[in-house]
């Protein structure tokens, strides 16, 4: 009689097992995932540490989009690059807080191109709120140098995409266009086990979640939508509560399981959004339509628009199709 627990599927038996569906497949993309875990665990080590080894608070800097640097956005941007480099299946990089492409010297490129927000939600790290790391993931297109067209391309060609959120427990989300999977840190042991797999968001929204305090810059559509979604009533046994964070990441993993809408929309101060295509919207829209949902900038689908810079930005609306498709409708009425 064996006397092992059956702790269950660690994070690179379950890539492992996809990739034996493909013959043609070597490996790298298992590797990859298996390093981006490795990167999340360090990563969730030194959040849980923080107040203890005093990293908490401001550098002092302000990054490339002109917003403070937190201590653990540098350590977590520092270590995700680090880690990926190291892994042999990257060429290059696009991170928040680095200006340029993060180029891998030739001798140790691999085969795939990252791009990822290293600490999402960075300005509520002080409270001890949940904050994560987002990545997305595509092939290399150019065969000797790097490209900026490797990394400047639309979410729709990404192969793969997830976030590992630094909360209560750590959680590892990805999906590889064909399922969405969660996987929870054990502490004890370190590894990534399987807690939830092929997770479907629900249909409809039971969750609001915007920023209620950017009113006064909303575009005309956004205060008759949020109204109309509040007046879903008790009868119609449809009543939405308001659920925000201010951590994207983590508001988009609540609504993924529980259902619920996110907006934020492009506004009066910069008519453009603040969320970056290609490391926040690009992999949560890739993961929500792989869900069932749907993440649109008010016009069609965020994974359709042609970045034209490393760090640009776009309104977005993501959660449930029905939802989202819904807010497309407004913005339609009130802009013809
Ligand atoms: P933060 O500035 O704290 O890093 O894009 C970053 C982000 O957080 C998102 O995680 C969050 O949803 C949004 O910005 C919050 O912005 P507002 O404070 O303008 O609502």
């Amino acid at each position: 009689m064996s006397l092992a627990v059956d702790f269950g599927v660690t994070l690179t038996q379950h890539v492992l097992s996809r990739q034996s569906r493909f013959p043609e497949a070597r490996g790298q993309f298992s590797a990859l995932l298996t390093q981006i875990g490795v990167a999340g665990k360090l990563i969730a080590a030194q959040v849980r540490r923080a107040g203890l080894i005093e990293i908490w608070g401001a550098t002092g800097e302000t990054n490339v989009q002109g917003e403070t640097v937190q201590k653990l956005d540098r350590i977590a941007n520092d270590t995700f690059i680090d880690v990926l480099r190291r892994s042999g299946c990257v060429a290059a990089m696009a991170s928040e807080e680095e200006h340029e492409v993060i180029e891998v010297p030739p001798e140790t490129a691999g085969g795939y191109v990252v791009a990822f927000d290293p600490l999402d939600g960075s300005s509520n790290i002080d409270a001890n709120v949940s904050i994560g790391t987002i990545f997305a993931i595509y092939q290399r297109r150019s065969e000797d140098e790097v490209l900026r067209s490797d990394v400047l391309r639309p979410g729709r060609e990404q192969v793969g995409a997830g976030y590992i959120i630094y909360g209560p427990s750590t959680v590892l989300v990805y999906t590889d266009g064909q399922t969405v999977d969660l996987f929870t840190l054990d502490p004890s042991c370190g590894e990534f086990f399987l807690t939830r797999e092929n997770i479907k968001m629900p249909a409809r929204s039971k969750l609001l979640s915007l920023n209620e305090s950017n009113e006064p810059y909303w575009p005309a559509w956004t205060r008759p939508y949020v109204d109309h979604v509040k007046s879903r009533n008790d009868a119609e046994k449809r009543r939405v509560s308001s659920r925000h964070i201010g951590s994207l990441v983590a508001d988009f993993h609540r609504n993924l399981l529980m259902g619920g809408i996110f907006l934020y929309p492009a506004d009066a101060r910069t008519n453009v959004g603040k969320l970056r295509v290609l490391y926040e919207c690009n992999p949560l829209a890739f993961i929500a339509e792989v869900a069932g949902g749907a993440a649109s900038f008010g016009q069609g689908r965020i994974l359709d628009i042609e970045p034209k810079g490393l760090h640009d930005r776009t309104g977005l609306f993501i959660g449930p199709a029905a939802d989202v498709a819904e807010i497309e409708e407004f913005i339609r009425r009130y802009s013809a």
